[in-house]
């Protein structure tokens, strides 16, 4: 029985209905879970609970919380612990880089730049996993989303790209740590999806064409597989997962 009724999860970035993290939350709330939900400001406060609205019979929770500020962290995973007791995982779906990075040549890169992508990208995973550990008493999952620009060179893709190279690091040392508590860290790595963080990265409609001429699947994904992946990697049904990186990206990884 995969199901995930009488479990909770916590979703981080839902910004609008085309975050991958919304997609999470469906494929999660289709399987019974119940929901928690993190946005980071007031200004994200109503968009999140109007969409939350429309699932059905969700007794869902929200609170903010900036990832940058380790007490936002501490207060947010204080106030769950309070409220509800006990999480099964987490979706970190959360990634943040300057427009100016994101275009132009890599070597170009500022410092403040380069640490803002790294604080909001992959060590907000870090900070995050630390807080919801005493949470996860009956242990759980943890999954963050990554991308191709993490292993390889994709133009434009620049300081994320290193960033994210410090996140499936992180993944991985993440997993060995909390492994011993029953708690799993594992990556979905996405193929190119047309949300608001997408529209940061310069030239993204030629990424996305390159997947529908290229990929084995000839198109793109969805955030809807995305998210039954996510619920794979949550559930007992990948119990003997953790440190990996899973593309759900049509194939386009394997391509030389
Ligand atoms: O093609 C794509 N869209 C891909 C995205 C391909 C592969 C991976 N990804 C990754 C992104 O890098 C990111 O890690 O997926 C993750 C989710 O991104 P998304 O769904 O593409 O973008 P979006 O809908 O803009 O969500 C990004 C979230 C927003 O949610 P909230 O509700 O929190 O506003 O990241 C949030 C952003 O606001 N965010 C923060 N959340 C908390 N504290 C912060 C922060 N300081 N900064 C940004």
């Amino acid at each position: 029985n995969f199901s995930l009724e009488g479990r909770t999860y916590v979703v981080m970035g839902v910004a609008n209905k085309r975050s991958i993290a919304w997609g999470i939350a469906r494929s999660l709330h289709e399987a019974g879970a119940r929901l928690i939900f993190t946005y980071a400001s007031e200004r994200f406060e109503k968009p999140v609970k109007d969409l939350v609205a429309t699932l059905e019979g969700q007794d869902a929770l929200f609170y903010e919380c900036d990832v940058t500020n380790d007490e936002a962290i501490q207060k947010t995973f204080g106030d769950i612990q309070n409220d509800v007791g006990v999480i099964h995982g987490l979706a970190h779906c959360i990634a943040f880089a300057d427009k100016e990075d994101l275009k132009g040549e890599f070597v170009d890169t500022s410092r403040d730049g380069f640490l803002l992508s790294q604080n909001i990208s992959a060590y907000s995973l870090i900070a995050v996993s630390r807080a919801a550990q005493p949470l996860m008493t009956e242990g759980g999952g943890i999954v963050t989303l990554t991308y191709l620009g993490g292993e390889r060179v994709v133009q434009n893709y620049n300081v994320m790209g290193v960033a994210k190279a410090s996140l499936d690091a992180s993944v991985r040392y993440l997993a060995n740590d909390l492994g011993k508590h029953n708690i799993r860290v594992n990556a979905i790595s996405a193929g190119p999806i047309r949300t608001l963080a997408a529209k940061g990265v310069g030239d993204f409609n030629s990424v996305l064409k390159q997947i529908e001429e290229k990929a084995p699947l000839r198109r793109t994904v969805s955030q809807e597989e995305v998210g039954d992946t996510a619920y794979y990697l949550l559930s007992d049904l990948s119990r003997g997962v953790t440190g990996e990186i899973l593309h759900v990206d049509s194939g386009f990884n394997i391509l030389g």
